[in-house]
């Protein structure tokens, strides 16, 4: 067996983690009130995500953490699904204080979450590294975890950043997946700050990052529901059904192990190629839930305008369609539901297929698990795709440039790159929004952090570029 630890870290994450965690108890027929089996014929729930405890209850392989006590107090799920132990809402142990305290979130700054996150206990005084591990040593063989946390506020952005770290040097051999969420251009003053430095962690430690673009869900959400912009719940509520779907999908293979594919480190192994470029894109059909799909029409949304989560014109779109010089490294497609043949599914990734980068094998794998009939839902066919795509770095000069406009002095004069890599510690007092940041961290470490951070976002967009051309493979080569 080869279990998965789900950690669901600040608003996001938890609201991301509830939503997928209350739709896969319904696949699996278990009870959110209490954990036990809904209805005694059906088949034992995935049990790579659940444990068996004691004689009727299920139970999530799931960590719930947050900074305030705002989504997790009063939440009937999270109350009652998970383990009471593994649910922390901001408790935290300050030794100045010499006592346990309530942290009162990280105010959307990044060094408040990662400096705070060390601190956290649970009411047995458990760090959250001793709840991982007592987690761990519930699971038979780990095969890895899925974070789920914003990049753009404080807790998710950098308790999650802390928390990757610290699951790469005690878990070096296993897989480590991240569901990240980009925020909106509207939202926080700071999301620019929080999300470079919760990027580079990211870079860095995580095996493969599924980045979700808050921007671009509410863009389809507006267009599924034939309006403007709506009020911020509304929206994260339709961006999360997306997400849930796309998780659920996604980790199908995983719940549902066959000879295609057994675990998530398969899954990502496929799908990252290098190390270098594991931030991929995902895509969902059919969106408009009403529809009779093939898989011709759901293969043939992904690369028409309003199947991916990430914007086109940052997409290896299929052949003649594409509009840049974006190509897709890898590409992987689960198909849920799906009573079509091998040949017809060949067909169709043959004629809808994105434009493969010169030096890679232009492989688009599709995974087709087979469902127990709880988990069939409606019994349509749905489809994931997961792209690692070179159109990435779009997304990453978008956050650079985001940077760039705040990283700069009052009066003028250089910003952005030219001013972080000459500036001097005690020059920081003049960038706006800086006085959190150097409080928390103090000044040297606050200019390293935020340099280095600057410098991996940008050779990270550089690299994905480069991934278009034949010449990357020499480059590799290189290395
Ligand atoms: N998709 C989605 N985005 C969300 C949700 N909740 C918040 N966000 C986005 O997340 C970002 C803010 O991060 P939060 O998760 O609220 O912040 P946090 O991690 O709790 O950090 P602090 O509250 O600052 O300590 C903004 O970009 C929000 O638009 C949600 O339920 N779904
Ligand atoms: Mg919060």
């Amino acid at each position: 067996m080869r279990e998965v630890i789900t950690i669901c870290v600040g608003q996001c994450g938890l609201q991301v983690g509830l939503d997928f965690w209350t739709a896969l108890a319904k696949e699996s027929s278990v009870s959110v009130d209490n954990g036990t089996k809904l209805d005694n014929s059906a088949p034992e729930p995935p049990m790579p995500f659940f444990r068996f405890d004691g004689e009727r209850t299920y139970v999530p392989r799931a960590i719930l953490f947050d900074l305030e006590p705002g989504v997790l107090s009063g939440n009937k799920v999270a109350s009652s699904f998970f383990n009471p132990e593994n649910v922390v809402d901001g408790h935290f142990f300050d030794e100045t204080l010499e006592g346990e305290t309530k942290a009162a979130g990280a105010g959307n700054n990044w060094a408040q979450g990662y400096t705070k996150a060390p601190h956290v206990r649970n009411k047995r005084e458990e760090s959250v590294m001793d709840i991982v591990q007592r987690e761990k040593d519930l699971a038979e063989d780990l095969d890895g975890f899925i974070v789920m946390h914003s990049v753009a506020g404080g807790t998710g952005s950098g308790m999650g950043s802390w928390l990757i770290e610290q699951l790469r040097a005690s878990y070096p051999k296993h897989t480590i997946q991240t569901v990240s969420v980009l925020p909106n251009e509207s939202d926080v003053v700071t999301q620019p700050y929080n999300t470079t430095l919760a990027l580079r962690r990211l870079i860095e430690h995580a095996d493969a990052t599924l980045v979700i673009d808050n921007q671009r869900i509410q863009q389809l959400a507006a267009r599924r529901h034939d309006e403007g912009p709506r009020d911020p719940k509304e929206v994260h509520k339709i961006a999360n059904e997306i997400i849930t779907r796309v998780m659920l999908g996604w980790t199908s293979p995983v719940r549902f192990p066959s000879t295609q594919c057994a675990s998530l480190t398969e899954l990502v192994s496929t799908l990252v190629v290098s190390p270098r470029l594991n931030l991929l894109a995902p895509a969902y059909a059919p969106l408009n839930a009403g529809r009779k799909d093939n898989v011709v029409t759901l293969m043939k949304e992904f690369w028409g305008p309003h199947g991916h989560l990430m914007p086109n014109s940052q997409l290896a779109l299929p052949g003649g369609e594409s509009s840049s010089s974006d190509r897709a490294v890898s590409a992987v497609t689960v198909l849920q539901n799906c009573r079509q043949t091998y040949d017809e599914i060949r067909m169709a990734v043959r004629a809808s297929g994105p434009s493969f980068a010169p030096w890679t094998v232009p492989m688009w794998s599709v995974i087709t698990p087979t469902l127990p009939a709880m988990a069939k839902r409606d019994g349509k066919m749905t489809a994931v795709t997961l792209t690692c795509s070179t159109g990435m770095a779009g997304v990453l000069d978008s956050v650079r440039k985001a940077f760039d406009q705040m990283w700069r002095r009052p009066k003028g004069g250089a910003r952005g790159e030219e001013l972080i890599t000459t500036m001097d510690a005690e020059e920081l007092k003049d960038i706006p929004f800086m006085g959190t940041y150097k409080e928390a961290l103090g000044d040297a470490e606050c200019l390293e952090q935020f340099r280095d951070a600057y410098l991996a976002v940008q050779a990270a967009a550089e690299e994905y570029r480069q991934a278009a051309f034949n010449s990357y493979m020499e480059d590799l080569g290189a290395m």
